[in-house]
């Protein structure tokens, strides 16, 4: 049994660089701490229960990667959804038992009997992260978890928009049931990597569910000021929230601003020329206190990365499908494909302020695979006459700790022949500089969001094929990783699955990884934490 009040390591901001034993950086408390745990253990007996009848299907899958979503860092403080979900979960389990006659043994993860708050929390104890003793095991487990999180984040946003993919539903199930099992540390290896595999899969699914929805993005400029009429703000990830949003605000006399990851809206057709999606207000997440405070208006929090709001707020925050915050209003998801209903958002709008203007100008975006493969000839031209010597991948998470001044310090000090490919939330770090262009192309390609580093290894596969690689590692292409939570982990495995080697990750190592796991790292893929940048900047361009 665990001697801390709750133990959870697994995002950047974990206390220490260790974990978080007494409450979450985050603002998550123990008791939360521990209905995640117990949580968690609930879908690996759905897993369980999944790989004794050898399938997962669709509302199985559906209900294992929301449930995992909303597990993610800042995605949901709501105690009582978090114990919906395990009282959902126990009763999806039991009818599969029931279905397929499973009397067998099954892990005791697939026995919990439904209970009380308060069983879960008594239970959760002895099923949390430190319940595995070897920390190798423990490591390889709990990396495994984080990237199953990341994985149903993408699948959760490709579903929204039709697009479920059975294979990654039945992999999410298999990977959580194989945590229950006392497996080889190669066997373990091998999963984790398998997982980077599932990671590419489901971030190709979600790129054509959005292209198939809202078109190829396109390369756009995003204003950066306000106008003069009210807005409503909204975040994170979902596009489909964005698209509801749009349509329900036209002709209302209310605005609709993006915020964080929500930029990337603006460079999809569908939505870049609504006269009334009037531009990005913000940057990245660990902003939004000051930020919503001045908006004036509401704030639609699609997923993560929420924290807690301050009191002059509070009111106008709106959570909706997986996130939630005890006392902030909620919009609940709809059934059988309906729109949601944003109208209290609109209502509440036309009485607010305009958003108070923060800065302005513009910035440019949208340079995902179909763009900068349409560009590759000069591209390619660009590389062979030297004029670009290196590419460097600058994707990922922000956060708050100081030391991720380091990326916009390596942004800053790369020479004007290298060309930085970002996505994620990390660019707030250093888009809105002047990079300027070589021969045209600009020195700043942002390809979207966190999940667009599929556009980022399909540029890279692409150079790869038409200089005639055999070895992606042999293009000039850096990896400088700024990570935060677990949809990294999961991008991070999807890199070394296509073979990156030598990738920067900083502004930590996570603290998920053992020693002993590092060792696999550094051995296998020559994983590096950030240095100082420019000597970091010095041997990127030297390859190195
Ligand atoms: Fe950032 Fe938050 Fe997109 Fe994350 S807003 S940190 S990796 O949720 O998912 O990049
Ligand atoms: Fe700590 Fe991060 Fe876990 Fe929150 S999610 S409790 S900050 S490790």
């Amino acid at each position: 049994m665990r001697k801390n009040n709750m133990f959870c390591y697994q995002c950047q901001e974990t206390s220490r660089n260790s974990g978080c034993v007494d409450t979450g950086v985050c603002g998550k408390d123990s008791e939360m701490s521990a209905l995640h745990d117990s949580l968690l253990y609930v879908l690996k007996g759905i897993s369980v229960a999944c790989e004794a009848v050898g399938g997962t299907d669709r509302n199985t899958g559906r209900f294992v990667t929301d449930s995992l979503f909303a597990t993610i860092t800042n995605a949901n403080f709501d105690k009582d959804r978090i114990c919906k979900f395990i009282a959902e979960g126990i009763s999806i389990r039991d009818q599969l038992k029931r279905e397929h006659s499973l009397n067998g043994e099954l892990h005791d993860s697939a026995q919990w009997a439904p209970g009380s708050r308060e069983d879960y929390l008594s239970k959760a104890p002895f099923v949390g992260v430190l319940s595995t003793e070897n920390e190798d095991v423990r490591s390889l487990r709990e990396l495994l978890v984080y990237a199953c999180k990341g994985i149903a984040a993408y699948a959760h946003h490709a579903s929204r928009l039709g697009s479920d993919d059975g294979e990654v539903y039945r992999k999410l199930t298999s990977y959580l049931a194989s945590t229950t099992e006392e497996l080889s540390v190669d066997d373990m290896i091998a999963t984790v990597l398998d997982a980077g595999e599932t990671t590419v899969k489901v971030m190709a699914l979600l790129d054509g569910a959005n292209t198939d929805a809202y078109g190829k993005p396109e390369i756009s400029e995003v204003n950066l000021g306000v106008g003069t009429r009210p807005g409503i703000l909204i975040s994170g990830h979902d596009l489909r929230d964005l698209d509801e949003l749009l349509k329900q605000t036209n002709g209302t006399g209310v605005d609709v601003y993006t915020h964080c990851e929500m930029l990337p809206g603006h460079y999809y057709p569908a939505f870049k020329n609504q006269e009334h999606l009037v531009g990005n207000y913000g940057g990245a997440w660990h902003e939004q206190k000051s930020e919503f405070s001045k908006f004036n208006g509401p704030i639609l929090m699609t997923t993560n990365c929420l924290l807690e709001p301050r009191d002059d707020y509070r009111d106008r925050l709106f959570t909706t499908s997986i996130t939630g915050f005890p006392g902030v209003k909620h919009v609940e998801d709809s059934e059988d494909g309906n729109p949601k209903d944003f109208s209290e958002l609109i209502e509440m709008a036309k009485s607010c302020e305009p958003p108070t203007e923060l800065e302005n100008g513009r910035i440019v975006g949208g340079f995902g695979h179909h763009q900068v493969v349409a560009l590759a000839d000069k591209v390619v031209n660009a590389v062979k006459s030297g004029a670009i010597k290196r590419f460097v991948v600058m994707a990922g998470c922000d956060g708050r700790h100081k030391e991720r001044g380091y990326f916009t310090e390596v942004a800053e000090t790369l020479p004007n022949d290298a060309v930085i490919l970002t996505a994620g939330c990390a660019k707030f770090r250093y888009n809105k500089l002047d990079h300027g262009d070589i021969d045209g192309i600009p020195r700043l390609l942002d390809a979207g969001q966190c999940n667009d580093c599929y556009s980022l290894a399909v540029i890279a596969l692409k150079l790869k094929e038409v200089f005639e690689l055999e070895d992606i590692n042999d293009l000039p292409i850096s990896f400088d990783i700024g990570w935060f939570e677990q949809k990294a982990a999961a991008v991070l495995l999807a890199l070394l699955h296509l073979g990156v080697k030598g990738i920067r990750l900083g502004p930590t190592l996570p603290a998920f990884l053992s020693p002993g796991v590092i060792d696999v790292l550094v051995k296998n893929f020559d994983i590096k934490l950030i240095d100082e940048p420019a000597k970091d900047v010095e041997l990127m361009m030297q390859g190195r």
